[in-house]
């Protein structure tokens, strides 16, 4: 199948528990900005954003999901048409970690053939809080043939690349 995403865009979904970084992870990518409070997503908010993309550019419409299980079933609906998942967990909560496996799984059996995931371990800042060694997010990533990255939504490591890459990954697959 070819697919033209000059138009159409490509459309990524964040997932994972609440307050793993999905919202700021998003606000890092789309506005630069990064804040300390926390303001909880209700249901799925979505935005757009325009990025330069091998001369040309891209569109990409991000959805952000709730983490929280009451929303599950409406976000659910929403995973056929996504071609790229970020499922986020929080590297300073390894209840977060545990439930990553539960996204993945839930990607696998809901998301469309074509689309690829991301399996993110976020807050990389707090290594004096962390839960969870580089060595365990990278098995369950290769144990679900997806990549796994850490980033910092706080100081902005690794969130451009984590996009871009995952957004690389399914133009390719889509070719
Ligand atoms: N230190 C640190 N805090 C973060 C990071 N990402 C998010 N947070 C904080 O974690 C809390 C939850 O973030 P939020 O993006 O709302 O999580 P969501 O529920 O997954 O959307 C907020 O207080 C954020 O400021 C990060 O990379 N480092
Ligand atoms: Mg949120």
């Amino acid at each position: 199948m070819v697919e033209d995403f000059s138009n159409s865009g490509i459309k990524l979904s964040l997932i994972g528990s609440s307050q793993s970084g999905k919202s700021s992870i998003l606000s890092r990518f789309l506005n630069h900005c990064f804040s300390d409070s926390y303001k909880p997503t209700i249901g799925v908010e979505f935005q757009f954003k325009q990025i330069p993309w091998k001369g040309k550019s891209l569109s990409i419409q991000a959805w952000d999901t709730s983490g929280d299980a009451s929303w599950r079933s409406m976000t659910l609906s929403n995973y056929i048409h996504t071609q790229g998942f970020l499922i986020v967990y929080s590297l300073n909560d390894r209840n977060s970690f545990e439930e990553a496996k539960i996204f993945i799984s839930l990607f696998k059996s809901r998301a469309n053939n074509l689309a690829y995931a991301v399996l993110i371990g976020n807050k990389c800042d707090l290594k004096s809080e962390r839960q969870v060694s580089y060595e365990e997010g990278k098995q369950l990533a290769d144990e679900n043939e997806i990549l796994y990255l850490e980033t910092s939504a706080k100081n902005g490591i690794n969130v451009h690349f984590s996009i871009k890459t995952l957004c690389e990954t399914v133009i390719l697959l889509c070719k």
